[in-house]
């Protein structure tokens, strides 16, 4: 029962420190951002990771070449590259994903949107944002932080209870099926 109460109190403890690991990833790695050979390259490198906010997407095209415009998820399907808006036309460009949600980015020279230069990435709602500035995560072969100090009565302490009631509720499922 210890051992539940300790992965109940650091569950929600992880839950309010800042995520302080945010990524930049290279759109198409090594390939950068271009009009690709198959169309599904793009969905293809988006499909084994996992984008949490304030991460960075890092498109890397030869300007005039191609451009990256943020799209709706229309546009995006029927490859719509007529009268956007929100288009960064200087290669590199860098997008920081700021909210969660879907994004849907294509280029907007014609033919190759629809040839597969396209991606589309979605974050969840539940990723951690993570400030600007913090230092690394500390190695987990540390001790495990101090818990916070306690919050003033406020909205912040029924967030504390919903985590708390949360893991609570995952740690009393686990009895049940372990
Ligand atoms: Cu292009």
């Amino acid at each position: 029962m210890r051992s539940l109460i300790i992965f109940v109190v650091l569950g929600a403890v992880s839950l309010l420190l800042p995520n302080s690991d945010a990524a930049t990833y290279e759109v198409g790695d090594s390939t950068g951002w271009i009009r690709p050979s198959t169309s599904s390259f793009y969905s293809t490198w988006a499909s084994d990771k996992t984008f949490a906010i304030g991460d960075n997407l890092t498109f890397t095209f030869t300007t005039g070449e191609h451009d990256v415009a943020t799209v709706s998820k229309s546009d995006y399907d029927n490859c719509n590259v007529a009268s956007q808006n929100n288009v960064l036309t200087s290669g590199p460009a860098t997008i920081t994903l700021n909210t969660a949600g879907d994004y849907y980015f294509l280029c907007t020279i014609a033919g190759h949107c629809s040839a597969g230069q396209k991606l589309a990435i979605s974050i969840a709602a539940g990723s951690t944002p993570s400030p600007p500035g913090t230092s690394p995560e500390t190695p987990s072969s540390s001790p495990p932080p101090p818990p916070p100090p306690p919050p003033p009565p406020s909205a912040a302490s029924s967030l504390v209870a919903t985590f708390a009631l949360m893991f609570m509720s995952i740690a009393i499922s686990f009895m049940y099926f372990f």
